[in-house]
């Protein structure tokens, strides 16, 4: 089974890559962001508790993200491979998510991370947040505090996966088609 994690900071193309990228290689595409939007919506308990972290642009709890995450790849139990989006997010996330794939005789195949300069992102992210109505994207202030927590939690993610030969960097800034190029020729080689 192919498992990816799609990596980056805030804004970097992950979701808008996903979209192509599920469809070329038959993988089933888990956004934890867009899960937990999805409950926001519907009000549910987990979306009242995400809320609450996700419009301060901090990461909800390890682990509320990470039972979230193990119940929704339950959901697909006939999967060919899954494209993991905004997971993990941490190392904890990280090690939660290699035991329980280790626990189904399961492991993750490579790690792609999409890398752009912080100030081109921010830009993209405010650009969003006129239409978008997410709280997350239309201060400039909440957009930093995202930058911080990736800086301070997940970036060390590079180093877990380049330990286990796993992590693969592909240039995001770019039309989104040429991004979407470089990706395909990551993914070819799976
Ligand atoms: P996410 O939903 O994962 O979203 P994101 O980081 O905002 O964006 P993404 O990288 O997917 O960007 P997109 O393609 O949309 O996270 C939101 C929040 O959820 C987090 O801050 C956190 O609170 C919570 N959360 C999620 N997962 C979590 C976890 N595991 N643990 C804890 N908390 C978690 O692109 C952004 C914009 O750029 C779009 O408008 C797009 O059109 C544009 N764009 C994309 N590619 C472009 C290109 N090449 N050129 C120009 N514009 C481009």
């Amino acid at each position: 089974m192919i498992i990816i994690v799609l990596f980056g900071k805030p804004g970097a193309g992950k979701g808008t890559q996903a979209e192509f990228l599920k469809e070329k290689y038959n993988l089933t595409h888990l956004s934890t962001g867009d899960i937990f939007r999805y409950n926001i919506q519907n009000n549910t308990e987990l979306g009242k508790l995400a809320k609450s972290y996700m419009d301060k642009g901090d990461l909800v709890p390890d682990e509320v993200t990470i039972k979230m995450l193990e119940g929704e790849v339950g959901k697909h139990p006939y999967s060919a491979g899954f494209l993991f989006d905004g997971f993990p997010r941490t190392i904890a996330q990280a090690e939660a998510l290699d035991a329980f794939l280790e626990s189904k005789n399961e492991s993750i195949t490579a790690t792609v991370a999409l890398e752009a300069d912080d100030n081109i992102l921010v830009a993209r992210l405010l650009e969003r947040g006129k239409t978008s109505g997410r709280p997350d994207d239309q201060d400039e202030e909440k957009i930093r505090n995202r930058y911080d927590e990736y800086n301070q939690k997940t970036a060390p993610l590079m180093d877990y996966y380049k330990a286990q030969g796993k992590f693969h960097a592909v240039d995001g800034i770019g039309s989104i088609a040429e991004v979407t190029e470089r990706l395909t020729s990551v993914f070819d080689k799976f």
